[in-house]
């Protein structure tokens, strides 16, 4: 029995919005074939987890993906193999939301912002979904510009009405974001205050970590370890990063980066369904093909973890006990360093799945067939 077997039960939920065309403030670039509807980015993302078994769910984003009947929506995805993840409440792109959201120094405009909430809860119990995903672009650009601390006190307050509106199963994800897209002061900028706020809301309240969202040199690992210490750790925005909110594919930037992650979430068993960390993908496609980067995205995160159940745990600690420095650090790297590629391809095929998910994916046909059948796709939003 290797500690392999444990990627079995291992899981990776993919965004709506890395199927639709995307790009930067510059350009957004067009892609034949791209999604038109909530329905057909359903059904590309259930083209990830047809090959490689690995992505059974998919995260919606309101009200980039709005539909008349969530039911029928839910049953579409069911259909497909794939179930809807976690709900993104959108609130970025209206004008009210100028000066913020839930934050806001208008009660009127944080009534407004409360309100898509409560309805994004709605669309979870017709989904079947229990992960209510906050990003909050509020902030400020002028020190001046606002209260801080007036800021931080409404936001407590709307965010409470949103809890108090949770059902049992319910959870809310808080993510955090160092800038962008307000640069003096971002409301929510980071783990600990992000974490502030799930404190005082309660259990139902956990802290998304982007792993986008930090500044250039930040250890994140330590900053998944604390959170997993405290039991706040709820979910990942998995994405690489050079200079700033990049959403580049996950594990490509920095594969090391990846694995120290992994690694201490495979020495408290987060990895594991019982942990009820969400891990997710955070990520846009702008100049490479959208569901060939998707498939990469979850084959390189299935890989780090691989690697971090390869370090060999007993001689890590005996080696940290005995102030081993470089015995210790050697355990790590041995794990990191080992070629996992063709065992993880083994697995595949003992499990009915291709050996090479994203030369399955081309050999498909399906980018053809969808590129002569739709016509017109959406932008994923950004840029809208
Ligand atoms: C904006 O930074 C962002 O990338 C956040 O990370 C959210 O999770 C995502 O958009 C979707 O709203
Ligand atoms: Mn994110
Ligand atoms: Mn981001």
């Amino acid at each position: 029995m290797t500690r392999l077997d444990e990627l079995d039960d291992f899981t990776v939920e993919v965004p709506s919005w890395a199927y639709g065309n995307s790009g930067t403030r510059f350009k957004v670039f067009a892609r034949p074939g791209v999604p038109r509807d909530p329905y057909e980015k359903l059904s590309d993302a259930a083209q990830v987890h047809r090959l490689t078994g690995l992505a059974p769910r998919v995260s919606l984003h309101i009200p980039w993906d709005l539909v008349d009947d969530w039911t029928d929506l839910r049953a579409h995805a069911e259909k497909l193999g794939v179930k809807i993840g976690a709900i993104n409440s959108n609130l970025f792109q209206e004008d009210d939301y100028r000066l913020g959201s839930l934050c806001h120094p208008d009660s009127t405009i944080r009534r407004k912002a409360v309100q898509h909430h409560l309805r994004c809860l709605d669309v979870m119990r017709q989904t079947g979904s229990t992960d209510l995903k906050i990003w909050l672009p509020d902030g400020l650009n002028y020190a001046g510009q606002d209260s801080l601390r007036g800021r931080q006190d409404r936001l407590a307050e709307s965010l409470r009405e949103i809890y108090d509106a949770l059902d049992d199963d319910h959870r809310i994800l808080l993510e955090y974001k160092f800038f962008e897209p307000h640069f003096y002061s971002m409301d929510i900028p980071d783990w600990g205050t992000s974490l502030v706020h799930c404190l005082a809301l309660g259990d139902k309240a956990t802290v998304v970590l982007d792993t986008g969202h930090h500044a250039p040199g930040t250890n994140i690992e330590f900053i998944v370890m604390q959170l997993l210490r405290v039991n706040k750790l709820g979910a990942f925005d998995f994405n690489s990063r050079f200079y700033a909110d990049d959403d580049l594919i996950v594990g490509s930037a920095d594969p090391f980066q990846l694995f120290r992650i992994m690694a201490e979430i495979v020495g408290v068993d987060a990895h594991r369904p019982a942990s009820k960390v969400n891990f997710m993908l955070d990520q846009c496609h702008n100049i490479e093909e959208k569901i060939p980067g998707q498939i990469r995205s979850v084959l390189n995160v299935e890989q780090a973890l691989a690697k971090a159940l390869l370090v060999d745990q007993d001689a890590l600690a005996a080696a940290q006990r005995s102030g081993d420095v470089l015995g210790a650090h050697a355990v790590l790297m041995d794990a990191y360093e080992t070629d996992v590629r063709t065992v993880l391809a083994d697995r595949r095929e003992a499990r009915g799945l291709p050996r090479d998910p994203v030369a399955a994916f081309a050999a498909s046909g399906y980018a053809d067939t969808v590129a002569a059948a739709r016509v017109g796709g959406q932008q994923a939003g950004w840029g809208a």
